[in-house]
């Protein structure tokens, strides 16, 4: 009866199974956790309930089982562009993305709800955010966001797309409407802005232009240092993995031959 897609079949023993893998393997640094009070507190949150009526709040306990704290330095914003934030957080390894914590890893590429006068899940239709603002799944990233930005420290990154149709930086947006607002001004040092192009894509948006400057003087005007780059190299690595042969791809040196070695000894 919905427009989007049904609840992730198996939902149960994934969020559950994620759950035992971060806290063993992923980030055993987040130390003990419950793992099946936190699939009950995450369950309670939307079952028995209209579906169109969920709100952030609901997953209050889900988010204060869960929570950790984000160490500082590694929190990567991002918008349009989640396979690429995957494969440079790496797990948390290299950046804690907030699908790099225990809140966010848990929920990352499902999707859920319920139905109102029935304990089941339905996992033939959910709605989307056109049908309702304050479905499951939009809600449960709502409150994630918030608990994200209000703990992260030190220099932030966030990484945008800068052959984005609406724009790299889309308002509304969670990262315009949720994180920014949640920032706190004494913990975070400097926000670096990466926006980068799709090698095959257009170039829409780049740094002090349209939408990028938008959100470069509006995080100024709130009082942090703020620093833009575009196409920032170690994204672009990643990027032309798949694409070794594109002229974007050619990270040719631009010193003259002497200074790049000598070719034969002497
Ligand atoms: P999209 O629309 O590109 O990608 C949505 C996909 O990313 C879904 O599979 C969703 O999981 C997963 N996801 C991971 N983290 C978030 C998230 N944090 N979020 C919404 N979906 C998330 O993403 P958006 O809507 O532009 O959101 C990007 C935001 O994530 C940025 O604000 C960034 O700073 C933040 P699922 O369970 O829905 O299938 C917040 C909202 O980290």
């Amino acid at each position: 009866k919905w427009k989007g897609e049904g609840t992730t079949q198996n939902l149960e023993s994934i969020v559950i199974g994620r759950c035992y893998e971060y806290i063993r393997l992923v980030n055993p640094a987040v130390g003990e956790k419950n793992c099946s009070q936190i699939w009950e507190a995450f369950k309670n949150a939307f079952i028995n309930k209209d579906p169109c009526n969920i709100l952030p709040e609901d997953y209050e306990l889900f988010i204060n089982l869960t929570f950790h704290t984000i160490p500082p330095n590694k929190s990567l914003f991002w918008e349009n562009n989640q396979l690429l934030v995957t494969s440079l957080a790496a797990r948390g390894r290299r950046y804690m993305s907030v699908g790099d914590t225990l809140f966010g890893f848990l929920a990352d590429f499902l999707i859920w709800c319920g139905q109102a006068d029935s304990p089941g899940l339905d996992y033939e239709s959910c709605p989307t955010m056109a049908e309702c603002e304050n479905n499951a799944v939009d809600s449960f990233w709502r409150i994630a966001s918030v608990t994200y930005a209000k703990h992260s420290s030190g220099v932030v990154q966030v990484l945008l797309n800068g052959s984005a149709e609406g724009g790299a930086y889309p308002q509304p947006g969670f990262f315009a409407d949720y994180e920014i607002p949640n920032f706190q001004k004494d913990k975070i040092s400097q926000v670096v802005i990466w926006v980068v192009d799709d090698i095959e894509g257009p170039d829409r948006d780049s740094c002090g232009t349209n939408s990028v400057k938008t959100l470069e003087t509006r995080l100024k005007t709130l009082g942090f240092d703020v620093t833009c780059t575009d196409n920032y190299k170690s994204v672009m690595f990643l990027l032309c993995l798949d694409y070794p042969d594109h002229s974007k791809c050619a990270f040719a040196s631009s010193a003259p031959a002497a200074q790049r070695g000598p070719i034969s000894s002497d």
